[in-house]
């Protein structure tokens, strides 16, 4: 089945070892994140002799990924679980040539009901922007990150300045693998295409993204470097309400400290 088992099996084991650090977090309750990774050429998308094979529409055309494959986590599935035993919570899809649906391939021991992640559309029309933009990055990651679903919904944080220059301030990792900070896309419906358009926007310029009162959303190279950009943004958050918490307001880097930052590291912001 596999064209070339390595790639195949550490992009499997990658995204479990994800799966069970979102759990751990308490970023994924219940049957919360979802993760999908570009798994074309690794031969993981094939068909086994025994794999069950199921064909999906898609509400629209997604021509840049056509005869493209994906590994994608399950809807409905928890985190926790896809951690213990990935191939049973996670499928792999081969999008058709026309980009206009997909054929679904259940590995064995899969339930014959898994279907995608409910975020299908955001995570396809993301990875549709990664193609175009020619990058490495082939992992999209998505959990509810609780310290920046908080920060969500304070008001100051909004503006997407005013929130970088506190995420930026409140720790130097922060400006040096987010030099372009994070984008924050307003409230929009849980799957909707909405969301996956405005997400897309907001990706054009950020490797992280804020959903307003409901998660996070991070590109990556490989799972693992997908939720480092999560983590070192949750830990500012986590920095500043750690000091509002205890009833000051954090003086954060200076400019002239930041500014060093940047210089010394430079990067793509
Ligand atoms: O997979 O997190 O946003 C469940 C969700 C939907
Ligand atoms: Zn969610």
């Amino acid at each position: 089945m596999h064209d070339n088992p390595d790639a195949a099996g550490r992009t499997v084991r990658e995204v479990a070892e994800v799966a069970g650090i979102l759990w751990d977090r308490g970023w994924a309750e219940s049957n919360a994140g979802n993760i999908t990774a570009d798994v074309t050429g690794e031969g993981i998308g094939t068909p086994a002799a025994s794999a069950k094979e199921r064909v999906l529409p898609f509400p629209r055309p997604y021509g840049m990924l056509a005869g493209r494959s994906y590994l994608v986590t399950g809807t409905g599935r928890r985190m926790r679980d896809v951690a213990r035993d990935p191939l049973a919570h996670a499928t792999f899809l081969r999008i058709d040539d026309d980009g206009a649906g997909c054929v679904l391939f259940l590995p064995d021991g899969a339930a014959p009901t898994l279907a995608p992640t409910s975020e299908l559309a955001s995570h396809l029309a993301i990875h549709e922007a990664l193609r175009a933009r020619g990058t490495s990055e082939r992992v999209v990651l998505h959990a509810h990150a609780t310290e920046l679903v908080a920060l969500t919904h304070h008001a100051a944080f909004q503006d997407e300045a005013t929130l970088n220059a506190m995420l930026w301030g409140m720790h130097p990792e922060a400006v040096i693998f987010l030099p372009a900070g994070v984008g924050l896309v307003p409230y929009a419906l849980t799957g909707s295409e909405r969301l996956a358009t405005a997400t897309v926007a907001a990706m054009q310029l950020h490797d992280v993204v804020l959903w307003e009162k409901h998660g996070v959303v991070a590109i990556g190279a490989t799972p693992h470097a997908a939720l480092d950009r999560i983590d070192i943004v949750a830990k500012s958050a986590r920095i500043w309400f750690l000091c509002a918490g205890a009833g000051f307001e954090p003086a954060g880097l200076s400019q002239a400290q930041i500014a060093e930052l940047r210089a010394a590291f430079p990067g793509r912001g």
